[in-house]
């Protein structure tokens, strides 16, 4: 091509815009939209072609030819995705006139999301403790021998730490907490000497063997008061209330000794099966009853520790699993199922 104008092209740009808009109202499907893409639009496109001219001009012309370049490219694309669109829906026209479409039927369901067993109980629990005046608390998962031992009446060497198979950590006196009793010191150095109403929730870790009812890694949630006169039937009453709010009204419950050394007196409360109602069956292994947690008065000395003076202040203490009561609650039979990463699991309730 000789020595083109700017004019030249400029003409030469308008027509192959004519031209496109011509093709383009005639294209009526897609690969004739393809088409028409390559043939004007596209990187051997009539459009490209005639800015491979742009050399003859000067350089003061250059960015003006460009200029108009540009805006026919920017137009035609828009002109085609509106002319796309017309298309698309003269063709969803037409199969609806053919009846391969039915516009009448229902939409898909949308599978919705669901939370996990934990989640729900942790937060059955909370509601049922928020409404008996106990707030959340949140304290360390990675803890001191301090805290997870001494300061719960266990010092070094103290036979009832074998209670614990604990996970030790390569700097020493770090250990990941075997309960969420040491919980309890944090409140009690938090508040002291103030009244303490609250629940502590979190994970917990032991070096156990794992089976049915025994993971390394589960939740618990622990449970502290601490006032001038909290008693042994405050600590019953409350775990009544919980256990006919959580497993339904009318349980019955009974209370055996046992030992802690962070509570004085210990015991251990059952409930009567929710599966057999008492009667007896494999999950309640034939006793009608169900273990639910440990609790206690909290020790003199453990009170000592958390800054409250034991011949002014009393207080109560419980630690539940919420993992062992989601097992009953839904009837599931392995703990491990909660932490295997199957979403098969939620399906199931
Ligand atoms: C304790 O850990 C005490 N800290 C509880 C306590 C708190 C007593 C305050 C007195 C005062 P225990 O080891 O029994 O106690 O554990 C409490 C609960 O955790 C058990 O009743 C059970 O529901 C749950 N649990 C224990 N071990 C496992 C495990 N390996 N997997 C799942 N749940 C477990």
């Amino acid at each position: 091509m000789g020595n083109m104008t700017r004019e030249d092209i400029v003409q030469q740009l308008e027509q192959v815009r004519r031209d496109a808009e011509m093709a383009l109202s005639q294209a009526s499907n897609s690969e004739q939209i393809s088409a028409w893409h390559s043939e004007y639009l596209g990187r051997k496109g009539q459009l490209t072609a005639i800015l491979r001219n742009l050399g003859s001009l000067s350089p003061e012309e250059r960015p003006q030819v460009g200029k108009v370049a540009n805006d026919i490219k920017v137009a035609l694309e828009a002109e085609l995705q509106a002319r796309q669109e017309a298309i698309a829906s003269a063709d969803l026209e037409a199969m609806r006139r053919a009846g391969s479409v039915d516009v009448t039927l229902p939409g898909r369901p949308q599978a919705p999301g669901k939370l996990h067993i934990t989640t729900r109980t942790l937060r059955d629990i909370y509601t049922i403790f928020a409404e008996m005046g106990f707030q959340i608390y949140n304290s360390p998962e990675v803890e001191t021998d301090e805290y997870n031992f001494q300061l719960l009446n266990m010092p070094p060497g103290h036979p009832a730490r074998d209670m614990w198979d604990t996970f030790y950590t390569t700097t020493p006196g770090l250990v990941l907490r075997t309960h969420t009793s040491p919980g309890q010191a944090w409140a009690m150095r938090e508040y002291a000497p103030e009244p303490i109403r609250v629940i502590l929730p979190g994970k917990v870790y032991r070096y156990e063997a794992v089976d049915a009812s025994h993971e390394s890694m589960f939740y618990q949630v622990e449970g502290l008061a601490i006032g001038k006169h909290v008693t042994f039937s405050d600590l019953k009453g409350v775990l009544m209330n919980f256990a006919n709010q959580m497993f339904g009204q009318g349980r019955h419950a009974r209370f055996r000794k046992s030992y802690f050394p962070f509570t004085e007196p210990s015991v251990e409360m059952d409930i009567d099966c929710v599966i057999c109602n008492g009667k007896g069956c494999p999950v309640c292994k034939n006793t009608g009853w169900l273990e639910l947690l440990g609790a206690g008065m909290v020790h003199p000395r453990v009170l000592q520790y958390g800054g409250y003076d034991p011949a002014g202040f009393s207080g109560f203490a419980f630690g539940m699993g919420p993992d062992r009561m989601s097992l009953q609650k839904y009837g599931i039979d392995d703990i491990r199922y909660f932490f295997a990463n199957d979403a098969r699991m939620l399906e199931r309730v």
